[in-house]
């Protein structure tokens, strides 16, 4: 008997898009997209396509697992549910009486995007137990962050009004890998006479499909933006009208963007001089243009300043006003849900719990604190292979004396170090709420085909976590449908006006309210109400109140390193799908010819990246893809014993970013040789 069915993808993806699942007796034998969607209209990614060959993968967890080796050597027997919760919640309460609640610590993150499995009974769960609370900032926080010092909240232009821009800036972004159907939009625009310029560290597939590739040193893209701005404050490009209508600090802007000569910036860039001018003079002649900030640009220790300079840059030219004009981070302000009926940080024991970084989990699991971590909870997320620092994360999950849980789909890099492994459902097998951070959509997924194995969702193990703790709150109780209608009750936010469970349950997918609402541009939920090109706010916690280029930090090895996500794989996730690995080939290492020359390096040579805190082998990509003194990889490729692979992530440094306490992926400097 064959069925279909609509649901959404769960990938931490901004496409969020909209699927046509197939089964045939009750199994999934093809996943396409869906032609009905506005956005996604049918088209997805090669990933996805392969669904099926991730749920009935082999190697699928299908039931809950106790280590009975050595910790990082793989070897569990298979135990009960039941079995499994008794043990969790008596390690637990023994740790509790011992050191008191925080030295338990949950580490989560966006492995599934469903609203109801990332930010529902488990954060409940932590809550009521007074468990050590997680700063979840290893994605977009360092950006996120910045943009909202000058616009107020993550939200900028419709993508679906992108078609109608004349000049498209994609900056920082790897759009034709990470974010496909801005692309798509983006084609459209350039059928109608838009130009794209790109602006990257690499020249990627996105590079490559621009009409104009701007190459740039990593971590000075504010500095670019200030140098745009100062040829537009020369050259008199800017909106005045706007200007004093809807922004405050424009006098103080524009002091410190004298000092930004296109000289001087080409200097800090590398992006030369006339071409500093050529696209200051296009972006400040060419309406309505749009902005697509990346993630990439903001992966550094200057990167929250990077992108509050950009997030500048529309309201100088007063784009906002204009169909396809303005700039976009992320849209996730527009589909906000209830947080706290969600999360119930109520249940928190007063004072709150202590905070620790994700970023720095290594040394929070092997530096001194009181408490210690004992015990640690890791969902929806593949730390050893996705945090910085990896060795130190490595170690720190070797200590015997650290009791560790994961929830997974499959034996990752995490789920070795673990002392009990939980199989997780698939979002093919559960119920959630979706929103995308990019388009203005949300959607239903129900659940397809029934849980494989024993598996249980995220939303289901911590709510009968929470019956094996005693705890005995009516919240424990909530039905997944409970949470739902709970998240979409937010008063605070008009965009949910009509999205419903009921109508949600109907169309699969809705359109946010926007019929009536003034753009965040006229009313920005800034402490002035204007758009801040100046930050009081900034200034208190002692960083420059306008945007400013700081370089940066380390330069101990001669090779600035930049490794960025790929076409194949979604962070970690499928990179252990043969198919998709063939088609990626293998993982590589871009180098400037001439860094390659000096060091005996030739294209296809296999070669060890290394610095301080570990090292890498990978194949070397000589060529002019990196400016000098840049070194680019792709993917989040699993460790291989049999190939030698290591992680890249052995080598990034797992300080904080300028704003937001973001990760700093790309920050890092290496040096390398051939083997
Ligand atoms: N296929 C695929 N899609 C994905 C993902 C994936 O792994 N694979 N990951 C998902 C997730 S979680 C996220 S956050 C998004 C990320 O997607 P994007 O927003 O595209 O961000 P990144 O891919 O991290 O980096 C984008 C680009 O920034 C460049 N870059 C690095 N440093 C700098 C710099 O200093 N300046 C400039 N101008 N450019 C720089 C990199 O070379 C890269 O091409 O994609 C999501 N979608
Ligand atoms: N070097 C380098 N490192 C990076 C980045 C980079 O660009 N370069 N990007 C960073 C960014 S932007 C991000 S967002 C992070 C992403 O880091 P992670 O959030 O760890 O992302 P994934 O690697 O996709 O791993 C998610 C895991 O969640 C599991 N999972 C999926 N669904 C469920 C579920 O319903 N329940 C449970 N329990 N598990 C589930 C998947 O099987 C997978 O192993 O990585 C960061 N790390
Ligand atoms: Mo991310």
């Amino acid at each position: 008997m064959k069925e279909q069915f609509i649901t959404a993808c769960s990938l931490d993806c901004p496409d969020t898009c909209s699927l046509l699942v197939e089964t045939e007796n009750g199994r999934i034998v093809k996943v396409t997209g869906n032609p009905d969607h506005p956005v996604t209209k049918g088209a997805i990614c090669h990933k996805v396509r392969h669904t099926p060959d991730k749920l009935y993968h082999p190697d699928r967890i299908l039931y809950p697992l106790k280590r009975i080796g050595a910790k990082g050597e793989g070897k569990f027997a298979r135990i009960s549910w039941d079995e499994a919760y008794a043990e969790i919640a008596g390690k637990f309460s023994t740790i509790i009486e011992e050191y008191g609640a925080q030295a338990i610590l949950p580490y989560s993150f966006y492995g599934n995007m469903g609203i109801i499995n990332t930010e529902g009974m488990d954060r409940r769960f932590f809550h009521r137990l007074g468990a050590t609370q997680l700063e979840r900032t290893i994605c977009n926080a360092a950006g996120s962050t910045g943009y909202m010092y000058t616009m107020g909240r993550s939200a900028g232009i419709d993508p679906e009004d992108t078609v109608h821009s004349k000049l498209i800036i994609v900056w920082g972004c790897n759009m034709l890998s990470t974010n496909m159907h801005q692309a798509v939009f983006a084609n459209e625009a350039r059928k109608k006479g838009a130009k794209i310029v790109v602006i990257d560290v690499h020249e990627n597939r996105t590079a490559k499909w621009a009409d104009w590739f701007i190459p740039i040193q990593p971590g000075s893209d504010a500095a670019l933006a200030l140098g745009i701005m100062h040829v537009l404050m020369e050259e008199n490009l800017l909106d005045e009208a706007f200007i004093s209508q809807y922004t405050t600090g424009f006098a103080e802007l524009k002091e410190e963007a004298k000092a930004y000569t296109p000289e001087k910036v080409s200097a800090i860039t590398g992006v030369p001089a006339a071409d500093i001018v050529e696209l200051a003079r296009m972006y400040g002649r060419t309406t309505p243009s749009y902005i697509r900030i990346g993630n990439g640009l903001q992966h550094h220790d200057n990167g929250g300043m990077a992108v509050r300079a950009i997030s500048c840059l529309p309201a100088l030219t007063g784009q906002w006003q204009h169909l396809g004009g303005g700039a976009m981070k992320g849209n996730s302000s527009f589909s906000s849900t209830n947080s706290f009926l969600l999360e119930r940080p109520d249940l928190m024991p007063n004072p709150a719990p202590r905070k620790v970084n994700m970023n720095q989990l290594g040394r929070v699991l092997l530096e001194e604190s009181n408490p210690p971590v004992k015990a640690m909870f890791v969902y929806n997320c593949n730390p050893a292979q996705v945090a910085p620092e990896q060795s130190k994360v490595v170690q720190g999950m070797l200590r015997e004396d650290l009791f560790t849980v994961v929830h997974e789909l499959f034996m990752t890099d995490t789920a070795k170090y673990a002392d009990i492994v939980l199989p997780a459902t698939s979002t093919f097998e559960n119920l959630d709420l979706y929103a995308s951070y990019w388009h203005l959509y949300m959607s239903l997924g129900e659940p397809i085909i029934p849980p494989q194995g024993e598996a249980k969702s995220n939303f289901t193990l911590f709510k009968e976590l929470a019956a094996h703790m005693g705890f005995t709150e009516p919240c424990f109780s909530d039905t997944e449908e409970d949470l739902i209608r709970q998240a979409l009750d937010n008063p605070d936010n008009p965009h949910l006006l009509g999205i419903t469970y009921e109508a949600l349950k109907e169309k699969k997918w809705l359109r946010l309210h926007t019929e009536g609402i003034v753009p965040a541009y006229k009313n920005p939920p800034t402490p002035s109400g204007k758009i801040e090109l100046f930050s009081a706010a900034l200034e208190q916690q002692g960083l420059s109140p306008v945007p400013v280029h700081t370089p940066l930090a380390d330069n101990q090895y001669p090779l600035r390193f930049v490794p960025a996500p790929n076409h194949q794989f979604l962070n970690s996730t499928m990179a252990n799908l043969p198919k998709l690995q063939q088609l990626e080939k293998r993982p590589e290492v871009y180098l400037h010819k001439d860094d390659a020359a000096a060091r005996g390096i030739a294209g296809g040579d296999l070669v060890e990246l290394w610095n301080d805190r570990g090292s890498c082998r990978l194949h070397a990509n000589v060529g002019t893809a990196v400016l000098p003194g840049v070194a680019v990889t792709q993917g989040l490729w699993w460790s291989d014993a049999e190939t030698g692979y290591t992680s890249v992530n052995a080598l990034t440094p797992d300080s904080l970013s300028d704003i937001g306490r973001g990760a700093t992926f790309f920050s890092g400097t290496v040096d390398v040789r051939k083997i």
